[in-house]
């Protein structure tokens, strides 16, 4: 069965819009071991969660629709819940000088705490993770108000990341039990696009050199993830890339997660770099899937997020044309905004990536506007991570 849900609290994006945003595939999931419904939110731990949810208000034209906190009878900590579409982003920070919340931020700084995932039967999926090895940090429980009862439980994964799952089926607020709606504190410029993404498309994990296949059989077993065909392996390792990547999916690939490990290259790579600032193994990039990238950019770079360049000797090329054929803009307007485009057999696709957005060279997101193509931007990969490598340079890492 086809079903995507109809979750209250976002704003629905139908089966056919996530087809195309995403590069979903026909899954029947009745059989899977851990079923995954799509990602339930990303939670962030950051050292000042009041201005992070303006940020994402501001910068990313987020809307931000609960809070908890010490008004709320939260005394520990602050909480935002923004959204997008289908994507829904939670920021917290700590109140209380011994939060453990500010321990996380002294070992990391800004970083994804929870990759959460939707799924409808938690205590199966516990039940599953916990016979193949995986670590629960927190058994099946319920949680109620008066909007109703999640069931949600979470194991650990890569790092000090972990995933939450959450049956929401039973609720109806507008985040969890304890957080109240809360009305927008940015108010968006008249004429502005509704919103600047629909989804989250992938979420990248960085883990230490020669950890990559444990992941990806960790994702195997725990959660019966499999192998999407896209992957960096030793060639382009050597080659430029510094790094190895390989990428797991859930069947209907709504949820996929990259992973990647550094490689010992003729450069030091980004991926070293990453573990050092951020303290150990975390979550890389965030991929936002978009309607229209080219307004993406503009409405971002407009507010301050700042891009990675491309050089121009990428659009000159004269094999670019031949290998991307016809895209729904010219060539042109793609230079003009440094947005980057590939094409495999299913089709094509744009995206560009931010620099870092905190203070450490850690986490950064890629907007990505997908038309058929189900892959990464492998054929980006080479002027990508020397643009990278460029910023690296500049941060005095290379
Ligand atoms: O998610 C991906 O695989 C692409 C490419 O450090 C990529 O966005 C891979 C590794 C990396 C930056 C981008
Ligand atoms: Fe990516």
């Amino acid at each position: 069965m086809l079903l995507v849900m109809t979750n209250p609290a976002l704003d629905d994006t139908s089966y056919d819009q996530l087809r195309q945003l995403v590069g979903l595939v026909d899954h029947d999931d009745s059989a899977d071991p851990f079923p995954v419904k799509a990602m339930d939110a990303v939670v962030f731990t950051v050292g000042n969660a009041t201005q992070t949810a303006w940020f994402y208000q501001s910068a990313f034209g987020m809307r931000l629709v609960a809070y908890s906190g010490p008004e709320t009878g939260d005394t520990e900590r602050k909480s935002f819940v923004l959204t997008s579409g289908s994507t829904r982003f939670v920021i917290n920070g700590g109140v209380r000088p011994d939060s453990p919340l500010l321990d996380h931020h002294r070992k990391h700084g800004d970083g994804v705490t929870d990759l959460a995932l939707e799924v409808s039967d938690v205590d199966r999926c516990v039940a599953h993770a916990r016979a193949q090895g995986a670590i629960v940090l927190s058994e099946p429980h319920d949680v109620s108000d008066e909007h109703g009862t999640v069931r949600t439980a979470a194991i650990a994964t890569y790092g000090d990341t972990r995933h939450s799952l959450v049956d929401r089926s039973r609720y109806h607020g507008p985040y969890l039990p304890g957080y109240v709606a809360k009305e927008p504190t940015v108010t968006r410029r008249e004429g502005a696009p509704k919103r600047l993404f629909q989804a989250v498309d992938h979420c990248v994990g960085n883990v230490e050199l020669g950890e990559m296949d444990h992941w990806v059989d960790w994702y195997h077993r725990v959660m019966g993830f499999v192998n999407m065909a896209e992957f960096v392996g030793d060639d382009i390792a050597t080659e430029y890339s510094a790094l190895m990547s390989k990428v797991v999916s859930n069947g209907n690939h709504r949820v996929k997660f990259p992973l990647n490990e550094p490689a010992v290259g003729k450069k030091r790579s980004q991926i070293d770099e990453y573990l050092e600032f951020y303290g150990g193994p975390g979550c890389q990039h965030i991929a936002l899937a978009c309607n229209d990238i080219i307004t993406t950019v503009t409405e971002m770079r407009a507010a301050g997020v700042e891009f990675l360049s491309t050089p121009d000797s990428y659009y000159d090329d004269p094999e670019l044309r031949t290998r991307i054929g016809e895209v729904r803009v010219p060539i042109g307007t793609l230079k003009e905004h440094g947005i980057l485009v590939d094409r495999d057999e299913d089709g094509y696709l744009l995206q560009i990536f931010t620099k870092p957005i905190g203070d450490r060279p850690t986490v950064f997101y890629e907007l990505i506007e997908r038309h058929g193509s189900l892959g990464f931007g492998k054929g980006n990969f080479k002027a990508l991570f020397e643009a990278i490598e460029r910023e690296q340079e500049r941060r005095g890492n290379l």
